[in-house]
């Protein structure tokens, strides 16, 4: 028998998850922020946490809580907008699970089952932050990090991070391949499939680091090439984006979203931490590479793209923004899916020509306080001059 409670329960998920959205009043000209966020542990549907059966479940208990959905590639398929989301179970384990919606920005339902991935590999303790790539080779890519256990550490806590590959044509079927080998990286997290081949070769951006926290001697967001999908070899990784001091790029750097094409050149939605009194901050920023030569960085404008605003800034990890997704829709608009503070995912909407214009436009980081000054300067004698004249 059900229990009489999961009525009132379903009632308020159903409510949630009918409820529009709607831009929210935040205006830098650059993206839209939404007043709702897209996602949350409130999302999960209620026959996932609760025994529904009254006799084994009498005080209608979460038997198995979701603690929070967050960092979701996306994608967009056959006229609708998915999401596969990091869930964080209340046991700290992470997975994978779909979410659809008709327009982008509201009405996320979860399908029925979360992704079950094939168990390849025994070691594994954890997945999460996949990035949907939809290659040129017809397949649909799902790169996520698989974390181990450190056993050569004696440290609880050490643990080893690998990009582990999946691959699919409809989001259902999910093939597992081998996780990606970087030979010169021991660890390698936030990798990101390119959509295209390059060189006739698959390509990666990857994230060099030494250890598992700190990047150590990885200089920023690296680039590699393999030859083969299923088993994936990256040598040599070039670095593109790199990390500065005194930016917000300084503690380490990764690549974000699935590289938008544009004519002129690639926009990439990435993430810079830096470090503070209060621990790791993390913001998204921008930059573009040559359609010519993918590694090349021929723009990148000074400081963050999105930046933690209001009640983004709190959560499990606060102070966080993160995107691992972002969807080019054929109108032009860009809807950016991130999530704050490791705790829910929210949507930034622009477009194709605003990003452009941003990229392209905003001034570089003048590394210097004294060069910045003078970079504002010269946007406030401008402006002060247009404003005597009018
Ligand atoms: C967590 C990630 C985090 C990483 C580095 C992992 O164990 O699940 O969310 O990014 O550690 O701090
Ligand atoms: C990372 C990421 C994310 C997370 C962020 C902040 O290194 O891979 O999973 O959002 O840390 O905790």
């Amino acid at each position: 028998m059900i229990h009489e409670k999961y009525k009132e329960i379903n009632q308020a998920y159903e409510a949630l998850i009918q409820k529009k959205n709607r831009k929210s009043d935040f205006y830098n000209g650059i993206f839209d922020r939404y007043e709702y966020p897209v996602l949350t542990s409130e999302h999960i549907p209620p026959f996932w946490k609760y025994d529904l059966n009254k006799e084994t479940n009498p005080y209608f208990m979460e038997r198995l809580g979701v603690n929070a959905v967050f960092n979701a590639g996306a994608i967009a398929l056959n006229g609708k907008y998915y999401l596969v989301a990091r869930v964080e179970g209340n046991d700290r384990k992470s997975f994978f699970a779909v979410a659809e919606s008709d327009n982008g920005i509201d009405g996320f339902r979860f399908w029925d089952y979360p992704i079950l991935l094939e168990d390849t590999c025994p070691e594994e303790t954890n997945v999460y932050d996949m990035r949907l790539t939809k290659h040129e080779d017809g397949y649909i890519y799902g790169v996520f990090c698989s974390e181990s256990k450190d056993k050569e550490n004696a440290d609880l806590s050490a643990a080893v991070a690998a990009a582990g590959i999946v691959r699919t044509k409809d989001l259902k079927h999910w093939e597992r391949l081998e996780n990606l080998k970087t030979l010169r990286s021991p660890q390698q997290r936030n990798v990101v499939l390119h959509p295209e081949f390059v060189n006739g070769k698959y390509a990666f951006y990857t994230r060099p680091m030494d250890d598992f926290i700190d990047t150590g001697s990885g200089g920023g967001i690296g680039f590699g090439l393999c030859e083969d999908i299923t088993h994936a070899v990256i040598d040599e990784e070039i670095i593109t984006s790199k990390r500065k001091y005194h930016t917000i790029t300084e503690a380490k750097n990764g690549a974000g979203a699935v590289p938008i094409k544009t004519e002129k050149g690639w926009i990439h939605i990435a993430h810079g931490v830096r470090n503070t009194a209060a621990g790791l901050r993390y913001v998204i920023y921008a930059f573009a590479t040559s359609l010519e030569d993918p590694t090349k960085v021929i723009a990148e404008p000074g400081g963050y793209l999105i930046a933690p605003m209001g009640e983004e800034r709190v959560g499990d990890v606060s102070n966080v923004v993160f995107t691992n997704g972002a969807i080019a829709k054929d109108n032009g608009e860009v809807l950016i899916y991130y999530a704050s503070s490791d705790t829910r995912t929210h949507v930034a909407v622009t477009t194709k020509e605003k990003l452009m214009d941003y990229v392209f436009h905003t001034p570089e980081d003048a590394l210097r306080s004294v060069k910045c000054v003078e970079q504002r300067c010269g946007l406030i004698e401008k402006n002060l001059k247009l404003l005597e004249l009018s």
